[in-house]
């Protein structure tokens, strides 16, 4: 008899799960749609059951918490090896191609004094509990909140795939080879006042280097991948003249064959866009459902906000207007103008985020933002003005459907002068912010960079790991395609529209 009672109690759980399940797909999917995904999550949730039949628990508790959008690994079967086809192998490339490049920090960019960043790992320097703004903005008391700089992503992502738990030493195993090149600093200080055999001379020496290597013949580099804290139109100088912008390791042979993780992609196929570095880098799952429950329930002053400069030299730049309708909005919107303010401050930013219901990220010097990142870790919805500042970049990160997340307003109608931020974005209804805002919250997990060295049921699915997956993917893909004999162009050339609003 008393054996009996937990089974009951399993039933109950079950079936309570599966009637919160059939509820929220009928909510969101057409009925046939619905059909298949429900089969789909009860045989998930079943499997999950089984491989762990001593402790329903555990398994419940992930499942549901998979609703805010943290996706923890399911148990892997014992008997197999849980690394099959996700092992990686790190060149060790001689530190002319990395630290070298890091320890003179001072000319990484000739206007900005990278050193202060570099400490960490490149996560930057911590913020500590030091005022009573800080501690109301931040969860600081968890350690996990740093002023990270944007450029650093090479440096982080290199630190985090040292504790890879799939990494392995013997290449003949790996499914694909990292490249751990400070390709982004390499041309950053170089980018202003040299001449282009500078700007080349170190990519060219990497390219033999790996051509070289016995890990190169096995897929002529299709294999290999790098990441990069830069914008991927640097390594893409159009002509080979000295008044031209950026270096050619993309065009050079060997790149060319590899496929390059940038902050920012151009219409290249072999670019895949990931996150920009947060300022926030937890340790636990814990501490990400804490912050996503803050931003879900803050009280938010401004309906909508900016933060960032003028581009008064920039040709059809629209900030000008973003800026003007913002001041003219009696309150409305808050401006935090970078050109006068210290915008490097985490608090500063994040306060301004977590207190707008709205986040205007117009393109600035290029397509793309970090802002876009800071307001989503806000629980800020981010606002849109052109489809290569996030729908046609993020594609391994953002929801497809665009408008679960954000608002999109085209550039044109801001240019024409008669559309009014004030009027449509205070136009949009509570629900509708609210079920925009609850998606947003559950981007968070997945554009942040945690700690390295993360294992077990603790590790969360995040910008690292869901690129570490998707590169695994694409090379298997490559390598079947290879097999085959199939033309491979369409997976190396440049194929995207950044411009088109149609998600690829
Ligand atoms: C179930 O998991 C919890 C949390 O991991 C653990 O504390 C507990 O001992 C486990 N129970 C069994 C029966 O394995
Ligand atoms: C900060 O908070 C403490 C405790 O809540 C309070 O005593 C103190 O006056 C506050 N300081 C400022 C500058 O607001
Ligand atoms: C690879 O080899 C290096 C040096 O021999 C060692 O320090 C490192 O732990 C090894 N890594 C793995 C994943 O086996
Ligand atoms: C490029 O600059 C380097 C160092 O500034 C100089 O030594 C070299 O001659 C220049 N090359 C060309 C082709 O101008
Ligand atoms: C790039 O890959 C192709 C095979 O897909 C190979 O024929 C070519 O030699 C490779 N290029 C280099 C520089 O290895
Ligand atoms: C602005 O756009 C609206 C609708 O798209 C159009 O009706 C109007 O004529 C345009 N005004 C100008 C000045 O281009
Ligand atoms: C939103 C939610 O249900 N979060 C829970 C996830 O699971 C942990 C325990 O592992 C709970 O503490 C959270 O409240």
């Amino acid at each position: 008899m008393m054996k009996q009672v937990p089974r009951i109690w399993v039933v109950i759980l079950v079936t309570f799960v599966f009637c919160l399940f059939v509820l929220f797909q009928i909510n969101k999917i057409d009925l046939i749609e619905t059909n298949l995904q429900i089969t789909h999550q009860v045989n998930n949730f079943f499997i999950s059951i089984a491989a762990s039949s001593h402790n329903q628990t555990l398994s419940f508790t992930r499942n549901a918490n998979e609703s805010d959008g943290i996706r923890a690994k399911q148990p892997e079967e014992e008997d197999t090896d849980a690394c099959a086809g996700r092992y990686i192998y790190m060149h060790n490339l001689p530190s002319i191609f990395n630290d070298d490049i890091i320890k003179d920090c001072r000319p990484l960019i000739k206007w900005f004094d990278m050193c202060p960043f570099m400490v960490n790992s490149g996560l930057g320097p911590q913020v500590s509990d030091s005022d009573n703004t800080t501690a109301r903005v931040l969860t600081v008391e968890t350690g996990s909140w740093y002023s990270t700089n944007q450029f650093l992503l090479a440096v982080i992502f290199r630190e985090r795939m040292k504790h890879y738990e799939c990494l392995t030493n013997d290449s003949s195993l790996a499914s694909a080879v990292y490249v751990p090149f400070y390709a982004g600093f390499d041309v950053s200080r170089h980018l202003w006042g040299y001449n282009m055999t500078v700007r080349d001379e170190l990519g060219i020496k990497l390219a033999r280097w790996l051509r070289e290597k016995p890990e190169w013949g096995k897929m002529h580099g299709r294999d290999h991948f790098f990441v990069t804290g830069r914008i991927a139109w640097d390594f893409r100088r159009v002509r080979d003249e000295d008044s031209d912008w950026g270096n050619k390791l993309m065009r050079l042979p060997e790149f060319a064959n590899m496929t390059m993780l940038a902050i920012e992609t151009t219409a290249w196929a072999n670019e895949f866009a990931v996150p920009y570095p947060t300022y926030f880098h937890p340790k636990s799952l814990n501490e990400i459902w804490r912050w996503q429950r803050k931003v879900k329930s803050l009280k938010r002053e401004y309906l909508f906000s900016f933060v960032g400069g003028p581009r008064p030299n920039l040709d059809g730049s629209i900030r000008g207007e973003i800026i003007k309708q913002c001041l003219a909005s009696q309150g409305n919107c808050k401006f935090l103008n970078c050109n006068v303010n210290d915008c490097d401050n985490p608090v500063k930013i994040m306060e301004v985020f977590e207190n707008s219901v709205f986040c205007l990220q117009p393109s600035g010097d290029s397509y793309t933002r970090r802002s876009i990142f800071d307001s989503i870790l806000a629980g800020c919805i981010p606002v849109f003005f052109s489809p290569g500042s996030g729908y046609n970049q993020y594609i391994w990160y953002f929801p497809k459907d665009y408008t679960k997340y954000s608002v999109y307003i085209p550039e044109k109608e801001m240019r024409n002068g008669t559309f009014s931020l004030n009027k449509f974005l205070g136009g949009i209804d509570m629900e509708s912010i609210s079920r925009m805002r609850n998606e947003v919250a559950k981007i968070i997990p997945k554009i942040i960079y945690t700690k390295p060295g993360l294992v077990g049921p603790e590790k969360i699915e995040d910008a690292f790991e869901i690129a570490v997956d998707r590169t695994l993917e694409r090379v298997a893909m490559v390598k079947r395609m290879m097999e085959e004999g199939k033309d491979l162009q369409s997976e190396y050339s440049p194929i995207k529209d950044l411009k088109k609003l149609e998600v690829m």
